[in-house]
């Protein structure tokens, strides 16, 4: 009788324990999926700051203007450590490839990390959340290179990053600007990022301490490349690959989308900036060095003629032409493993 009291008493004790440890594991993985669900939460809500009416300027410009620089632990994962501005996975130059014979399969297979597009650190919460904006057309082998040169180095920069390709549909004159207009809108449909770059298809960093991240106020990367002896082609210009937070590209109402073919684009961008209250920052000259791929003029994309006169017009049409009059007909959203291709009917121009 003892024994049998005690044998069932142990085995209740033993059954007690299996259910209490069904439910630890039941509660930790359900706690695990909603933490990450919730980080790739689709927020379909398209958040474009507006500064009309208040272009701040000098301090207050840069308060508004100022990314998440942070080294605390984060509120909502309070043991994740935010990643250092500075990798320590840097490598600083790293030999460039542009194999001939590289498949897209095969930049998939070094990127096995790489999901729908997207990046994340495992071991640190990124800086900021970063995406990557591609103007696009008739260029598969640059955009090959690009992918299988700068997947790697954003990784070994530790960022939260997605690549998006913006893709013009039809043969019509080609729109750089307009381009990433769109990306800047349709990227913002999927996830809340922080900070945009906005990225020439045929120009490769020669070195990984030229960071991916936006600063306190819009930063230019390309301060030389190959082509130009590594220097700056021109006081002031702002072309080629360029970072700014949200809330800078908006505060600058993005692009024009007036200018079609080649040129123009990328001075205006400058002046939007100035006239948003901002200046513009590049990383030292030994750090911000590209190489370009050798290419001559797409057709499509001829000198744009009347560049000179729209950057006579910036200051009277900024506030109206841009983000806040972009309008397109979007034709498809899909996810290679590698960038997230956004294709675009941006119409012609209406001159
Ligand atoms: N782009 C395309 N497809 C095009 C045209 C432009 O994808 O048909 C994109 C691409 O991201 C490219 C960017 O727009 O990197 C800028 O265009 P670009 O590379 O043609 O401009 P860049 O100033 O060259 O580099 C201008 C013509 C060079 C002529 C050289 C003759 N010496
Ligand atoms: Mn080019």
């Amino acid at each position: 009788m003892g024994l049998a009291t005690t044998i069932s008493g142990f085995l209740c004790q033993i059954r007690l324990l299996l259910f209490f440890s069904i439910c630890l594991a039941v509660v930790g993985w359900a706690s695990l999926y909603l933490r990450e669900s919730q980080r790739y939460t689709p927020k379909y809500k398209v958040k474009v700051d507006n500064f009309w009416g208040s272009a701040p300027t000098g301090k207050k410009a840069e308060e508004k203007a100022s990314p998440s620089f942070s080294d605390q632990a984060t509120e909502e994962e309070p043991n994740q450590k935010v990643c250092p501005v500075l990798s320590p996975n840097l490598k600083g130059v790293v030999p460039l490839s542009f194999d001939p014979s590289l498949t897209l399969e095969a930049v998939r297979r070094k990127n096995p990390a790489v999901i729908d597009g997207r990046y994340h650190p495992d071991q640190c919460k990124a800086q900021q959340r970063v995406a990557i904006l591609i103007p696009h057309r008739n260029r598969e082998k640059h955009l090959l290179y690009l992918l299988d040169n700068l997947h790697p180095l954003l990784q070994r920069q530790q960022l939260d990053y997605g690549i998006y390709v913006i893709h013009q549909a039809g043969d019509g004159k080609f729109n750089r600007a307009k381009l990433l207009n769109v990306g800047y809108l349709e990227a913002l449909k999927e996830e809340n990022w922080d900070c945009f770059i906005l990225h020439d298809v045929d120009l490769v960093p020669e070195n990984d301490f030229n960071t991916y991240l936006c600063d306190t106020e819009p930063k230019h990367l390309v301060v030389g490349r190959n082509a130009t002896g590594y220097k700056l082609r021109y006081s002031g210009y702002f072309g080629g690959v360029t970072a700014m937070t949200r809330k800078q590209f908006a505060q600058a109402n993005g692009y024009s989308n007036n200018y079609w073919g080649w040129g123009g684009e990328d001075d205006d961008l400058r002046l939007r900036v100035r006239y948003g209250g901002m200046t513009v920052v590049r990383p030292p000259a030994e750090i911000a060095r590209y190489t370009m791929i050798f290419h001559t003029r797409d057709s499509g994309n001829e000198v744009n003629n009347k560049r000179m006169k729209l950057l006579k017009e910036v200051s009277k049409v900024w506030k109206t032409d841009g983000l806040n009059s972009c309008s397109y007909k979007l034709e498809s959203v899909y996810h290679d493993p590698l960038y997230i291709n956004v294709t675009v009917d941006i119409g012609r121009p209406q001159y």
